[in-house]
């Protein structure tokens, strides 16, 4: 019968503990409600339109994007300017704990640049966020025709 001494057990215990304590805070995932892309002819660039939600009890903030299928993303936000509206990058989108962000039409939106292929209605657009822990957050926005909404 092996008996483990009980020096031993605590010297365990406290490993534990210690490799508990010092785990990096990992941030809950974000969730990605109704994530859809407008249908653009071919080789203009696209939006991602939906809501980010964070249910973690720590901001998360949004630092850059990308996709297989455009060479480049950028989160986008809208400014008045001189009366016009225009589209600006947006360094960092932070989700507070609990809350959520809507990206919509004529507000903040994912930018889809320089499309790699031709992207009809029906098809998915697989999307990675990278917040400022370098933590990856998957979604797919659905191409949808740009009239239903
Ligand atoms: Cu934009």
């Amino acid at each position: 019968m092996n008996r483990i001494p009980a020096g031993v057990t605590r010297m365990l215990v406290l490993a534990t503990l210690l490799a508990a304590a010092f785990q990096p805070a990992i941030a809950e995932p974000l969730q990605f409600a109704d994530p859809w892309t407008p249908e653009a002819p071919p080789g203009r660039m696209m939006a991602g339109f939906m809501v980010v939600n964070n249910p973690g009890d720590a901001p998360v903030v949004l630092v850059d994007a990308h996709s297989p299928l455009f060479e480049r993303v950028e989160i986008h936000t809208m400014i008045m300017d001189d009366g016009v509206m225009r589209m600006r990058r947006l360094e960092q989108l932070t989700i507070e704990p609990g809350q959520s962000v809507s990206l919509k039409p004529g507000g903040k939106h994912l930018m889809l640049m320089r499309p790699r292929e031709s992207l009809t209605v029906g098809d998915e657009i697989p999307l990675t966020l990278i917040d400022s822990n370098d933590q990856e957050h998957e979604l797919v926005s659905i191409v949808r025709p740009r009239a239903t909404r």
